[in-house]
């Protein structure tokens, strides 16, 4: 964790326009948060949005949809549990004021879910997330067209994504990943309804052509083996 963050701190000394750095935790732990947030001072960076695993299993191994461990097919509590649990310890030590949430459920087949049923699990579970986030931050839902499911991903659009924020209440925003929208789909216009709709909460900065183009290696290699 501390090499990644030496890497930003070149990317933002090079180009000026990046001090803030999103966690993705666990895969960015740390036993000594003060000592990283003491190393990104030094540095002139900061912490913004913290990314949560919810699609991993305590062995760090991505769920498949089909796992008892989904988010919207177990009892609600656990997803609010689960989320808090990784929120809470560091939050002080990184004055992170944001949690990106992405839920990576869904159905790889018609049938395999219930798609009116598992949207309200899904609020279910986002809601008691949600009341776990400080009332001085905010809580940003992504969405994501094919990952993991192809047929049927629970929060697939920014229109489900819009609907999740505006039950959830006002701590909770969109956040537009630009590469998880179909081909040729006019992401700007998403953005002018999101502004409109006063829910545009951030962007990831992906290629749309291809998901997430941001992956290194090593977590390449490890969605590879899992
Ligand atoms: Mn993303």
């Amino acid at each position: 964790m501390f090499e990644r963050l030496e890497d930003c701190a070149v990317i933002h000394a090079l180009s000026g326009a990046t001090p803030t750095v999103s966690l993705h935790l666990p895969w960015d732990r740390t036993d000594d948060f003060a000592a990283l947030k003491e190393r990104a001072t030094a540095a002139g960076l900061d912490f913004d949005a913290v990314n949560s695993n919810t699609f991993q299993d305590q062995q760090g191994q991505a769920n498949p949809t089909s796992s008892g461990a989904s988010r919207t097919r177990t009892p609600r509590a656990r997803a609010g549990r689960c989320a808090q649990s990784r929120l809470h310890p560091r939050r002080e030590d990184t004055r992170s004021k944001a949690l990106t949430l992405w839920i990576g459920d869904g159905a790889n087949f018609p049938g395999q879910h219930n798609l009116a049923r598992v949207f309200e699990r899904y609020l279910e579970s986002a809601a008691e997330i949600y009341a776990g986030v400080p009332d001085d931050w905010r809580l940003l839902i992504e969405h994501k067209m094919y990952e993991p499911a192809f047929y049927a991903t629970v929060i697939q659009d920014w229109g489900t994504s819009l609907l999740a924020v505006q039950t959830l209440g006002p701590k909770a925003f969109c956040l537009v990943d630009l590469g998880h929208h179909a081909p040729n789909v006019n992401i700007e216009m998403i953005v002018a309804r999101l502004i409109h709709a006063g829910r545009l909460g951030g962007f990831h900065f992906n290629d749309s052509k291809y998901g997430d183009d941001d992956l290194d290696s090593d977590r390449s290699i490890r969605f590879a083996c899992s």
